[in-house]
């Protein structure tokens, strides 16, 4: 039975409202501008996926690139590792990294999800994995006491048993004070985690979580920028709060290199710039090898399926992004992700919402 073949690969721009702005310590995502792929196919599925660019900033030319790696299999196997072989190696030159990372991978989600429907399964039987509740934390933001409260109060009423909230405020009262006010307000029960998005030097990464060590946080996320290893081995030898990274390492490569510098003790690849599916897989190994928690940076729609056949799997992040322009959203219940046994990941587009959104 020979593999069917990628007939054509459509991608689409959008700019969709988020209902709450992701706020960071190093600025501002007002609303989520995603790339929407379909990839056909000559066995009657299309494979679909999406990536989030961030800033609009980015979007025409992420396009443009997705678009470019689509025509350059078009016509191929549906074989997302010959694939990655492929852009790999028509990469090299100008490097497998930043936008052409994002859209390789989303081709690479999309094959994926081709595939899995052609054999009639979800992703993560495809992988050899099973379909169980995973763990989810809620993602809010640089939300100030008032808003912040009221989001986590309302992600405990719903079960969940962790949130995250950034940081990165201009004084570290200001942190602290947030901090113990949505401690106060979802109770012993509910873990916080807390995100500086890279925007505190060492010297100040140092204080400041010095001064957290006694607030019960599960982690610290990026602390200080993402590039800086031995500056993330330097936080690591001065604190005592776990350290959390992933979300922009561009491949495997890079996250053995922040293990290999003992940069942080907990990992979050993102599905979308750690190489899709494909990538995630090997990122998987790693943290097998290394021992370190294995948590997910938004993507939930493959991250549900991904954390399933991820040996150190920790925490799945809930942030609604993409879910506008989707005809169902990700279910979940109890404070857990609960993908269902649909063949693929599952994502429809609501094609009146595309239309409404388009960039
Ligand atoms: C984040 C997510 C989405 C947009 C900006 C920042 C953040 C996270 O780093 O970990 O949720
Ligand atoms: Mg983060």
């Amino acid at each position: 039975m020979d593999a069917p073949k990628i007939t054509e690969v459509v991608a689409r721009a959008v700019n969709v409202p988020i209902e709450y702005p992701v706020r960071t310590s190093v600025g501002i995502v007002d609303t989520a501008p995603l790339v929407l792929i379909d990839m056909k196919t000559d066995a009657g599925v299309t494979g679909r996926s999406y990536l989030f660019t961030y800033t609009p900033i980015a979007l025409a030319a992420t396009l443009e690139m997705t678009r470019a790696l689509g025509r350059l299999v078009t016509g191929q196997p549906l074989a997302p590792a010959a694939m990655d072989a492929l852009f790999a190696s028509r990469l090299r030159l100008v490097g497998k990294t930043g936008l052409a990372q994002m859209a390789a991978s989303g081709l690479d989600m999309a094959a994926w999800d081709a595939w899995a429907q052609h054999l009639k399964q979800p992703l993560a039987r495809v992988l050899g994995g099973e379909l169980r509740p995973v763990p989810a934390y809620d993602s809010h933001s640089m939300d100030g006491i008032e808003l912040g409260c009221r989001r986590a109060e309302g992600a405990a009423r719903a079960g969940y048993r962790a949130i995250k909230t950034k940081i990165g405020y201009a004084t570290l009262d200001e942190d602290i004070a947030v901090l113990r006010a949505l401690k106060k307000a979802v109770g012993p029960e509910v873990r916080i985690l807390a995100d500086y998005n890279q925007g505190l030097t060492v010297p100040e990464a140092i204080r400041r979580i010095q001064a957290l060590e006694g607030e019960d946080l599960g982690w610290i996320e990026e602390p200080t920028v993402q590039e800086n290893l031995r500056g993330y081995a330097e936080i690591r030898s001065r604190t005592r709060v776990p350290v959390q990274m992933g979300e922009n390492w561009l491949s495997a490569d890079d996250m053995y290199r922040a293990l290999e510098a003992g940069a942080c003790e907990l990992a979050m690849p993102d599905a979308m710039k750690i190489g899709g599916v494909t990538g995630w897989l090997k990122a998987a190994a790693l943290a097998q090898t290394y021992g370190i928690p294995m948590s997910s940076h938004i993507f939930a729609e493959f991250s549900a399926h991904l954390l399933q056949v991820t040996p150190t799997a920790h925490y799945l992040e809930r942030m609604v992004l993409a879910d506008p322009v989707l005809a169902s959203a990700l279910k979940y219940e109890h404070g857990c992700a609960v993908p269902d046994d649909t063949p693929g990941v599952g994502i429809r587009w609501d094609e009146a919402a595309v239309a409404r959104y388009a960039a």
